[in-house]
């Protein structure tokens, strides 16, 4: 709990057995977090077996993709403030608290991995991965008068129950560039939006998205595309 406000933590899970159970125990070290939810998106390893072995509840989404994965994880999450995360080892639980300090004042908080003394030596976070999160975020700010935006990617990320029943009904992106999608609808809607800094580390277990240049490149294309395609409609 925050206050009166319960807290819900999701987890987007493609094959992460290898920290899941421990990514689960970290959030609810926090101390303040009431509910996890695992979504497991067709693992093919281990990863559902481990989560019923927390106290997280475990969803199945068959729809395969990022952004299915934290959609479904949305719907399912029951608390006042919502924090979407990852169980890859790369956020730490207690940052939820850096978040729910901001969430008296803003409907949405989103991590930015940007910031040089939080991001560990391990950290998958290259010069390209963060220039390219960097631009876009910059590219997002500009086309839709936003706040200072800083890093597009950043999964760990918090929203009040309310702000987010009014963006949901028209999230359409599955794939692996959700984020820009959800902080677009919020800046369509006039939500109060604001960035802090985050820990980010190296990831336990094989990378999906940004761990080769190629499949960076393709999700940073396609989180331009998504950009424009909101500010031509
Ligand atoms: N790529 C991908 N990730 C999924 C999917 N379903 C759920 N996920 C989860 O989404 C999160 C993001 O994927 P990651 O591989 O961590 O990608 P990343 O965070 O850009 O990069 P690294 O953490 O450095 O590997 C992880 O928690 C995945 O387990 C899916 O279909 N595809
Ligand atoms: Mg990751």
């Amino acid at each position: 709990m925050y206050g009166t406000r319960k807290v819900s933590v999701v987890l987007p899970a493609y094959n992460e057995e290898q920290y899941i159970r421990e990514a689960v125990e970290d959030f609810f070290a926090s101390g303040v977090v009431d509910e996890v939810i695992v979504v497991d998106n067709n693992s093919r390893d281990r990863t559902a077996d481990e989560a019923s072995r927390t106290r997280a509840r475990v969803v199945p989404e068959v729809k395969q993709g990022y952004g299915h994965a934290l959609r479904r994880g949305l719907r399912e999450a029951s608390g006042d403030l919502i924090v979407l995360a990852e169980p890859d080892g790369t956020f730490i639980g207690r940052d939820v608290l850096k978040l729910l300090a901001y969430s008296e004042d803003f409907e949405m908080v989103c991590g930015t991995r940007t910031t040089r003394e939080l991001i560990w030596t391990q950290a998958n976070m290259g010069w390209f991965l963060r220039v390219g999160n960097w631009a876009v975020a910059k590219m997002i700010q500009v086309l839709y008068g936003g706040p200072s935006l800083s890093d597009c990617g950043c999964t760990l990320r918090l929203i009040h129950r309310e702000a987010l029943a009014r963006i949901q009904p028209d999230f359409s992106v599955g794939g692996s560039h959700f984020l820009p999608e959800m902080v677009i609808l919020a800046l369509k809607k006039n939500l109060r939006i604001i960035e802090v800094p985050v820990n980010y580390r190296g990831r336990v277990g094989e990378s999906k998205i940004t761990g080769s240049f190629a499949g960076t490149l393709r999700t940073g294309l396609r989180m331009i595309g998504i950009a424009v395609k909101y500010r031509l409609s």
